[in-house]
């Protein structure tokens, strides 16, 4: 045995290789680089994420009192419409993607991405489709009113009588969308299967890669439903099929299915690279193994196979049969089990932990606890009964926003956070880091736990005025918001400064074991001089072992020298 630690053996930062530009420049080019597209991703996807907020600020401006006076019904139809659809599809999407890209080939050990430059193609469809969405709010008429669902038959309806419409813009988007997503998932699965560094089986790889994969694997079969139910729409909507229209003898129901045949799934290629995080950062600010890592890494695939059968909890009230909402209701259910070990396995690793609080890991502590609170509306709003109680009111949304804000937002700037140093090669505020977590959590809170009374008491969600009996609770919502829009600019001030005058990084400022701690800060081109060779799960916290052939033959080494 040795007492030589195996954070003493980390490199010192190296230079980038020659020719390769460390400037700001190859942003902004048609780089194949995976970290260069995985920061494009991500910085593309906070851009959208702020324009979405602003929205999101209007609404709750508007919602303060119970009139309708600060923006006309119609404005307020689209403003939900486009905050619910840049959220989802140009936040968290890309943010999601661009995270993925940047860690999985470090984690895995390999070079690159398996197929550089679709990775390139898949990105830069973003802000293409990102500039379409936008180019809605200056055609005649405005953007798509019909909510991020665009349920026909209003989706069909096309006041203008324009041939290019606000919603014919957004479902050109959101089938490039999927496009994109696709790419990505192939891309990203290939990689993973395909470019494992030697001795990285399945079982020794990170829980965020086996989080990815199963979030990329619902990418790929459930965007082909979404992507042709948009399209088929488009068709109906600009050139008079009738795949959906009920008065030429569609079916509207029929995209209900397509829709949330991948719509729900989707809320699980959010969530579930969020649980890797959560698994990754745990067990480091704690110093404690990961509980479990087998069965929390084994559990997200059976989140992807569940999945993929409970679409119909979001029909329960559009005249689905006494049998289906009985079957759905159930395995909607059965999906509390694999999420549920999770949330065990993460309170497991902390219990008893000497926890070190830092931004990211407050962030992440607070993104747990949102998301079992989540998951507690989660399971009421799958009873049937209570769904039918409370279906489009206010109790939903703050349920879906605990999800996407509490939750999948939260844990991202854990990530954003924990990784930053690694992306950069500089050290965040803490200062800073810390006084956004708090205004965001308070925000949060305040923002989303009053839409579950007023839901409860009836006010219904999309309406921009409401019975002054919630007012009440639209004040403290309203409050919330303001606060949450607040707490980005902390964010933002501590990554630009951070990023340009930042104390410099070490490679493993946070002491965590992986192989993306043991590449420079930044990481060269393409990541590794030596391809390492894997001997240990990621996970070896207090135990002293070594992760890779190398770092053992180091090991060896300065211990004979000191013997
Ligand atoms: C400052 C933070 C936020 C505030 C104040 C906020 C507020 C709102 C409000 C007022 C609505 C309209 C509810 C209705 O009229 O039915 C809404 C809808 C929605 N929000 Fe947010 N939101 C925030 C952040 C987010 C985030 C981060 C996401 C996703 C990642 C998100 C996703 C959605 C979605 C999907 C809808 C549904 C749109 C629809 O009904 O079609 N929101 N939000
Ligand atoms: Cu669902």
């Amino acid at each position: 045995m040795t007492n030589i630690s195996i954070d003493a053996l980390a490199p010192e930062r190296q230079e980038p290789s020659p020719g390769e530009p460390e400037n700001w420049w190859r942003f902004f080019t048609f780089s194949t680089d995976h970290k260069v597209i995985g920061i494009q991703y991500i910085v593309t996807a906070f851009v959208f994420f702020l324009i979405g907020g602003f929205l999101a600020m209007v609404m709750r401006g508007e919602l303060i009192t119970p009139e309708a006076d600060l923006v006309d019904r119609t404005v307020y139809n689209a403003l939900f419409t486009m905050h619910g659809t840049l959220m989802l599809f140009m936040w968290t999407f890309p943010v999601l993607n661009g995270l993925s890209n940047y860690l999985v080939p470090l984690q895995i050990g390999a070079r690159d991405m398996a197929f550089p430059r679709l990775n390139a193609v898949a990105f830069w469809l973003v802000p293409i489709f990102g500039v379409i969405l936008m180019a809605s709010f200056l055609v005649p008429g405005g953007p798509s009113q019909s909510g991020w669902w665009a349920y026909p038959p209003v989706s069909l309806q096309n006041p203008t009588g324009n041939l290019i419409n606000g919603q014919a813009l957004w479902l050109v988007a959101v089938a490039l969308s999927g496009v994109s997503s696709i790419m990505g998932a192939v891309n990203i699965v290939t990689t993973i299967v395909r470019m494992r560094a030697p001795g990285m089986t399945f079982f020794k790889m990170p829980v965020f890669c086996w989080t990815v994969m199963a979030a990329q694997i619902i990418q790929l079969f459930g965007l082909p439903a979404l992507t042709a139910g948009a399209v088929m729409l488009l068709f109906d909507l600009m050139v008079g099929t009738s795949f959906f229209d009920p008065a030429k003898g569609g079916d509207p129901v029929l995209y209900q299915h397509f829709f949330w045949f991948y719509s729900h799934p989707a809320v699980y290629v959010i969530m579930l690279p969020i649980f890797g995080v959560f698994s990754e950062l745990f067990p480091v600010y704690a110093r404690k193994p990961l509980f479990g890592y087998k069965v929390v890494a084994v559990s997200s695939f059976i989140i992807t196979g569940l999945s993929g059968i409970v679409w119909v909890h979001h029909m329960f009230a559009s005249g689905t049969p006494g049998w289906m909402r009985m079957l759905f209701m159930f395995t909607t259910m059965t999906i509390s089990v694999p999420t549920g070990i999770k949330v065990f396995a993460w309170v497991a690793t902390i219990w008893g932990g000497k926890l070190k609080l830092n931004t990211a890991m407050l962030f992440a502590l607070g993104g747990m606890t949102m998301f079992v609170f989540a998951g507690i509306t989660g399971i009421m709003l799958a009873s049937t009964p209570v769904d039918i109680h409370v279906n489009n009111t206010y109790f939903v949304v703050g349920h879906f926003h605990y999800v996407l804000y509490g939750s999948m937002t939260m844990g991202m700037f854990a990530a954003l956070y924990h990784w930053f140093p690694k992306m950069t090669g500089r050290m965040y505020y803490e200062g800073l880091g810390k006084l956004h977590f708090v205004l965001a959590f308070v925000g949060t809170n305040l923002n989303f736990l009053p839409m579950h009374p007023a839901g409860l008491m009836g006010m219904p969600r999309r309406v921009a005025s409401y019975d002054p009996e919630f007012a009440f609770w639209n004040v403290l919502a309203s409050l919330g918001g303001f606060l949450l829009g607040v707490s980005t600019l902390p964010f933002l001030l501590n990554m630009i400064s951070s990023w340009v005058q930042g104390e410099k990084a070490p490679a493993n400022p946070w002491r965590a074991i992986g192989l993306e701690w043991m590449v420079a800060s930044p990481p060269p081109h393409e990541n590794f001089d030596e391809i390492p060779t894997v001997i240990a799960e990621p996970y070896g916290y207090g135990k002293n072992e070594p992760l890779t052939a190398q770092q053992a033959a180091l090991q060896q080494l300065a211990s004979t020298e000191v013997a």
